[in-house]
């Protein structure tokens, strides 16, 4: 038991993250087809999740069809995560592996890429639960752009993605040191081949997933989460 009172034993948290056109939501995709062939209950959840009333409005603003401030987004996209985070927890403890194409390392990430202070981004999404693992598809932005170029979104523009992932390696730094004898934040080369990408990601995701022992925690915390 936990200091939850749930079972220790639990499906592992597995996030993906990378600048637009990394291969993470295929890359996504195929881990979990691959977690389902091995009969590992497994569930692929994706922020923003445009399907709710908050995310309808960052679909908007993502589609440039309307206008917010920065920080006011910020704080969406930060509550998007957050309507969902009783879920995750729940999905956890019963014993499914989750796959997350994004999460609040984007939050940091894109925002602190805009000017936003680094620490203010952090801090509202400071507690909820926290990533066994994060793969971080790490592309470099040239090469992302010759895959078809970007696309018509707010955040898909060459200098944009070249700032995001100057954060995102920052965030790694930060990230890899603390995982309690863990790795916690694995760097994928995401310029490979399709199938070299999915054999690293699962070399680094195999180890978890036949269930994790530890608590689930809460990012940016030491303390575990609450079911
Ligand atoms: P996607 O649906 O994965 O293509 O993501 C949509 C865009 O939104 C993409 O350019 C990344 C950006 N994004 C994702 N999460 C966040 C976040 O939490 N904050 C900000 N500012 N941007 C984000």
């Amino acid at each position: 038991m936990d200091q939850t009172g749930q079972s220790s034993n639990r499906g592992a948290f597995i996030v993906v993250e990378g600048l637009d056109r990394s291969g993470k939501s295929s890359q996504a995709a195929r881990l979990l087809e691959r977690l389902q062939t091995a009969n590992i209950p497994a569930k692929l959840m994706k922020f923003p999740d445009r399907t709710t009333a908050i995310g309808k409005t960052i679909d908007s603003y993502l589609r440039s069809e309307s206008d917010l401030d920065d920080r006011a987004i910020h704080l969406l996209f930060s509550a998007n995560r957050w309507e969902l985070a009783t879920s995750i927890s729940s999905a956890l403890h019963s014993g499914t592996t989750l796959l997350c194409d994004r999460y609040a390392f984007s939050g940091i990430a894109f925002s602190a890429a805009k000017g936003l202070p680094y620490d203010w981004c952090r801090a509202p999404d400071i507690s909820l639960p926290a990533p066994d693992l994060t793969l971080f598809l790490d592309v470099a932005p040239e090469v992302a752009r010759e895959r078809g170029g970007y696309g018509e979104e707010r955040y898909e523009k060459e200098e944009m993605q070249r700032q995001v992932r100057v954060m995102f390696q920052r965030l790694g730094e930060e990230t890899s040191g603390s995982g309690g004898g863990r790795q916690r934040w694995v760097t994928i080369d995401a310029g490979q081949s399709i199938q070299a990408v999915e054999e690293d990601i699962w070399r680094a995701v195999e180890p978890l997933v036949h269930g994790v022992d530890n608590p689930l925690e809460r990012l940016w915390e030491t303390t575990a989460a609450p079911s």
